[in-house]
């Protein structure tokens, strides 16, 4: 793939992440969202806001920059001192305690495995993924290997490692598409489906098919979901990123119209769909405003240059 496309793709899955969430931060937790509710709360904010979800995926970023390649240690204090410096961005309540566990002398990569019993499956793994998903997209063994260590830091469920790995995965399978030729949808579906290793995610994964076919957003609720959780919400994403595979702003405003965890869907959606589309496909509109977009597109341009080390 030519270059200048790859890159492309890059900046579309970071700054697709952060459209995507601080488009629909203002909805969350919302039932029904209006489409002009969307455009107009976009239009009159000076600024779109991001929220945890974009500001853990600058921490992904930065770290594989730093270390050109995954390594958890750093990872984990990356995310320990962006949260100390922006507390207020809207974290769940696992990441915090997880970070003053770490911070008080526990392994990087056991403590999750503490909370909840048997570790979180949030979908807080899951959202900062974009990163990881274009950064190891021609490597796919290698892709779910990293998703699950990044998601250990703080999810360590086996249900949170797997939508971390299903997210990146998606991301991965069309940073490698050119946009310009047409779309196998089914193509792309049996493709999750054999990366996936859980039943929950292979059982939904095979529901999207036909609800694409009947298009009906009370139908997608009940069977993929719109909640916090990494398996009510990643199928969904995808979803939602295949509802309008060729328009960024449709499949977004998809996404959020679907209320429940607007930000994080959102911020999946955006991450799918800007790694296909690519950064011109997201509208100046909102890609103008949002917070942050010129270190976002750095560590963007950054990562698109480094070749991929370490798993
Ligand atoms: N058993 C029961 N409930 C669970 C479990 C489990 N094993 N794991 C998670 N939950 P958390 P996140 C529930 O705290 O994933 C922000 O708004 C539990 O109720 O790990 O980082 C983000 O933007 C827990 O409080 O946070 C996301 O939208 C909740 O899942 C969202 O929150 C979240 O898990 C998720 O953030
Ligand atoms: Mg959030």
């Amino acid at each position: 793939m030519n270059e200048q496309v790859l890159k492309s793709k890059f900046l579309g899955a970071l700054v697709g992440t952060g459209v995507g969430d601080s488009l629909g931060a203002p909805f969350e937790g919302c039932r029904e969202v209006k489409l002009e509710e969307i455009e107009a709360i976009a239009e009159r904010q000076e600024v779109l806001t991001y929220t945890d979800d974009t500001h853990m995926m600058i921490g992904v970023a930065e770290s594989l920059i730093r270390n050109r390649g995954f390594d958890g240690e750093d990872m984990a204090h990356t995310f320990i001192k962006n949260y100390e410096l922006e507390p207020f961005r809207g974290y769940g309540p696992g990441p915090p305690r997880i970070f003053r566990l770490i911070r008080a002398g526990a392994a990087w990569d056991e403590v999750a495995q503490g909370l909840y019993h048997s570790g979180s499956y949030g979908n807080g793994s899951a959202m900062r993924i974009a990163p990881i998903g274009v950064f190891y997209h021609d490597n796919p063994a290698m892709l779910r290997e990293v998703a699950y260590k990044s998601s250990q830091i703080t999810h360590a469920h086996q249900l949170g490692k797997e939508g971390a790995a299903l997210q990146a995965y998606a991301i991965a399978l069309v940073t490698n598409l050119e946009p310009g030729l047409a779309f196998d949808r089914g193509d792309f579906l049996a493709k999750l489906l054999s990366y996936v290793t859980d039943g929950v995610y292979q059982e939904k994964l095979n529901r999207i098919e036909a609800l694409l076919s009947q298009p009906d957003g009370g139908r997608v609720i009940i069977e993929l979901g719109n909640g916090i959780e990494a398996f009510n919400s990643v199928p969904t994403a995808i979803y939602c990123f295949l509802s309008q595979p060729h328009s960024f702003a449709q499949a977004i405003l998809y996404a959020i119209r679907l209320g429940g965890d607007t930000d994080t869907i959102g911020a999946m959606t955006g991450a799918i769909s800007g790694a296909y589309l690519g950064f011109e496909s997201i509208p100046s509109r909102w890609k103008n405003k949002l917070e942050n977009r010129l270190y976002i597109k750095e560590l963007a341009k950054k990562l698109s240059h480094p070749t991929p080390t370490m798993g």
